[in-house]
């Protein structure tokens, strides 16, 4: 099996099996109406010959005469509904709506009609033929299927030095030293993937922008992204630093009112629509997070958004995002009533109707952060008069950074079927929004996003902006076929380690509404409960030695559950109706309390752990029956993930239920918690030239200690006598790698070599490093089925490099089936 680098993501229109080919799969021709090279209809019908090719090995002409289509039968016929109305052809059968498709493969003779409502509708239907075909669907077709949203974004939180906001797969296909890049390659191959799944809109700069987009050398780049990207059915949109007059345009304020400020955006507008003049419209990040905007200048919110929409309502119908993440970021935890989770309604509701047509208000799913669980927005229900866009995150910031594996389909899915019951009728999120845009982290990695897995986010997130009835299994199921192999073992095991994988990570992070509880103050990436309190950030949980969760009732708290529509308010304002999952999340409640399921909220804590973390262990495992299922490349790109993932979920799993069990004193019931029975910890062992150290946050370790080396230029030794009998065992080494350097370490028995290693990960993972012995450097390797006599001596050598001093925290002796 050829090797493969991911590039072509779920577009590799591997070769059809013979076995799956069948008669009716022999092409004359393909027909393209439209002979502009640079439209979307071209394009199509360029991808038809190309996958035509690919999958079964058919070299077809394009051609651009219908009458033709009688010479070459059976043909593929592309085009818009105009050109296909011009022949003669019927429009399809049911309501045609903006880019929408019609693919009949039954239009007589064998030829398949493929029809766009627009140029874009026609590649979407060309992709859905193809598609069907790489997945050896023959079944004969004659389907007409709509955008439910005219504008399908997606935002990428690229930095003009090509570094990625939350960016996990390397730098930036868009820009690099301040500039837009020269070779658009990988512009153009993203643009094909995400018209393949139906998206129509990038905006390709981070939300926490830069005026220098503005610089002329910019301005033109952004022209050739643009052009890039056309041919592909897809527009720009770029994001906006509110205080440009001032800080780019040498203006004294960026007063909203101000009518050189005005005059300015207007300026700024004509130029970028002369280069770009279909650009989609602007993000708008302003008033959060210290970003300056409307009300720096104490104008209204409405007054900022309203200033961008009127600069771009001369330009046919781009749109103004403008994001409701508006938060005070020094909240002060110890009034029991702020709530950062009331923000965006206290900002936004009163401003309901103020707001000019081209304005839509672009909301996160929930009222924090794209935490592992939230409540949905109340905002959703409150602007009634004025356009919402939801904001998901394919980029997995609070979800593993895409070294752990997390299908969110599952998540979008529960947030887009939530029933506000506004005014006590049906109001389902999927039907309150006009649409949606995802904050994606794609770099140059040839995977794209970092995790070959984790890439099925982005598909499933296009199906989902284009339907959100999108079933979540089918999705991926579809995507599996596409990506990896129609073979229904690899498709199987995709599928269920995949919708297995979200209550998974929730398992092992943090459980019935508190949040993911990593380290919210550094990276977002591993654990550090503690670091939710005590900040302004407003991520709080509450937790103190007897009770745990934060109070959003009316009765007695932040009054967040009024925010919601009457109904609504009902269940989550009282404690019993209130689903476990959102417990802490609305109430504050003793630990002992006792949940539906009849545990207590603290048990319920250690159990969840225990089970996530053992299901993170089983990833691996149900993944390595895929070997020769598919290309080697890959299988060992997600088998290496997979395995960190598992160890790391043990990391995850000890940390939270330590913190816990001390903060609150109350011990696992199941006796496992703090009683690891087959560790031996370093800070035990004998040590030479190496030191005991306590580290920060003590969870973080076992025992609350590690070991360093003494000096970062001599290794230090770590040895002990195997106290266990006689046996066959998996060894796992728990260690630390961060950043500032690469140690390398050697483990032995009896002074024979069982393994070597080295503190390597930052070449091998994308997630955002830490330089310290934390929940984030925390990691685990294991040495399989090693023969271990009791008494042997163990020892580890570590070889401390920069600042990264060879540190151990303790080492697992496991029987065969024991995790721990
Ligand atoms: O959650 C926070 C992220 C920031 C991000 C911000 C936002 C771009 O940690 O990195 O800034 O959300 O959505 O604006």
């Amino acid at each position: 099996m050829a090797l493969e680098s991911g590039i072509d993501g779920w577009l590799r229109y591997a070769e059809l099996p013979a076995d799956l080919r069948t008669k009716q799969d022999q092409y004359s021709g393909i027909i393209v109406l439209d002979g502009v090279q640079t439209s979307p209809v071209y394009t199509a019908a360029k991808e038809l010959q190309d996958g035509l090719q690919r999958i079964l090995g058919q070299t077809l002409k394009l051609e651009t005469l219908f009458d033709n289509v009688a010479a070459k039968q059976p043909s593929i016929v592309v085009g818009t509904l105009d050109a296909f109305s011009r022949l003669g052809v019927d429009p399809p059968p049911e309501e045609f709506k903006p880019d929408g498709f019609y693919l009949n493969t039954q239009a007589g003779n064998g030829n398949v009609h493929i029809m766009g409502e627009s140029e874009s509708g026609a590649l979407y239907g060309a992709f859905e033929f193809l598609m069907r075909l790489a997945q050896g669907n023959f079944e004969p077709v004659s389907i007409v299927d709509n955008p439910s949203a005219l504008i399908r974004w997606v935002n990428q939180w690229d930095n003009l030095d090509g570094s990625i906001e939350r960016g996990y797969a390397g730098p930036s296909i868009f820009f690099k030293d301040g500039e837009v890049v020269e070779d658009m390659t990988r512009i153009s191959q993203f643009a094909r993937l995400l018209s393949s799944i139906r998206l129509n809109a990038v905006v390709v700069n981070n939300v926490n922008a830069n005026p220098k987009l503005f610089s002329e050398t910019n301005l033109r780049g952004l022209q050739r992204i643009a052009d890039t990207m056309r041919p592909w059915g897809i527009r720009i949109g770029i994001s906006l630093y509110f205080d440009s007059p001032r800080e780019f345009g040498g203006l004294s304020t960026a007063d909203p009112l101000d009518p050189d400020v005005i005059a300015w955006w207007q300026d700024i507008t004509r130029k970028i629509f002369e280069k770009v003049p279909d650009l989609v419209g602007y993000t708008i990040k302003a008033n959060s997070e210290g970003q300056p905007g409307p009300l720096t200048y104490n104008r209204t919110l409405a007054d900022g958004a309203n200033m961008f929409a009127r600069a771009l309502q001369p330009y046919g119908d781009a749109i103004v995002l403008y994001r409701a993440f508006v938060y005070n970021h020094h909240l002060d935890e110890s009034v029991w009533t702020n709530d950062r989770a009331n923000a965006a309604v206290d900002y936004f509701k009163h401003l309901d109707g103020q707001f000019e047509d081209n304005v839509q208000i672009c909301l996160k799913w929930g009222p924090i952060d794209f935490q592992v669980r939230e409540a949905p927005s109340p905002l959703f229900a409150n602007l009634r008069k004025t356009k919402v866009v939801i904001e998901t995150q394919v980029a997995q910031e609070y979800l593993g950074q895409q070294s752990h594996f997390v299908y969110m389909a599952p998540l979008w899915k529960e947030i887009l079927d939530f029933d506000m019951r506004i005014d006590g009728q049906d109001s389902a999120i999927r039907d309150i929004v006009s649409g949606s845009t995802t904050v994606l982290n794609i770099g140059s990695d040839t995977t794209w996003i970092g995790h070959h897995l984790s890439l099925s986010n982005l598909y499933a997130y296009g199906r989902m902006a284009w339907n959100p009835l999108s079933d979540p299994i089918n999705m991926i199921e579809g995507w599996s076929r596409l990506t990896f192999s129609l073979n229904p073992t690899v498709v199987d095991t995709i599928t269920k380690i995949s919708m297995e994988s979200w209550p998974t990570y929730e398992n092992y992070s943090g459980n019935l509404g508190i949040q993911t509880l990593c380290d919210i103050i550094y990276t977002h990436y591993g654990p550090s409960p503690a670091s939710m309190d005590g900040n302004g950030w407003g991520q709080f949980t509450r937790a103190n030695s007897t009770s745990i969760g934060v109070d959003r009732t009316v009765a007695t708290g932040s009054g967040n559950a009024g925010q919601y529509p009457p109904e609504v308010a009902a269940i989550f304002e009282d404690i019993e109706k209130t689903p476990d999952e959102l417990l802490l999340w609305f109430h504050h409640v003793p630990y002992t309390h006792r949940l539906k399921s009849g545990k207590t909220v603290i048990q319920h804590f250690y159990d969840a752990h225990y089970e996530g973390a053992a299901n993170a262990q089983t990833f691996p495992k149900r993944w390595a029956k895929l070997k020769g299922l598919i290309d080697n490349h890959r299988f060992e790109h997600v088998a290496f993930k997979l395995e960190y993932q598992a160890g790391h979920a043990l990391v995850w799993r000890d940390s939270v239920n330590n913190f816990y069990s001390a903060k609150c004193q109350i011990p696992d019931e199941k006796n496992r918690v703090a009683n690891y029975q087959w560790r031996i910890e370093a800070e035990d062992m004998r040590l030479s030239g190496y030191k005991i150290v306590a580290v920060t946050p003590f969870e973080a370790a076992s025992g609350g200690k590690a070991i360093i080396t003494e000096s970062n230029q001599s290794p230090g030794t770590a040895m002990a006598k195997i106290p266990y009998p006689s046996g066959k065992y998996n060894i796992a080494v728990n260690y630390f790698d961060h950043m500032g350097g690469t140690s390398k370490y050697e483990i032995s028995l009896n002074n024979q070599v069982i393994g070597k290693w080295s503190g390597n990960l930052q070449e091998k993972l994308g997630h955002d490093f830490s330089e310290y012995l934390d929940g984030h450097s925390a990691t685990r390797i294991t040495f399989k089925g090693v023969l271990v006599e009791s008494g042997d001596i163990l020892k580890v050598v570590g070889q401390p490099d920069g600042t990264e001093l060879a540190p151990l925290d303790y080492i697992s002796i496991l029987p065969e089936g024991i995790v721990d």
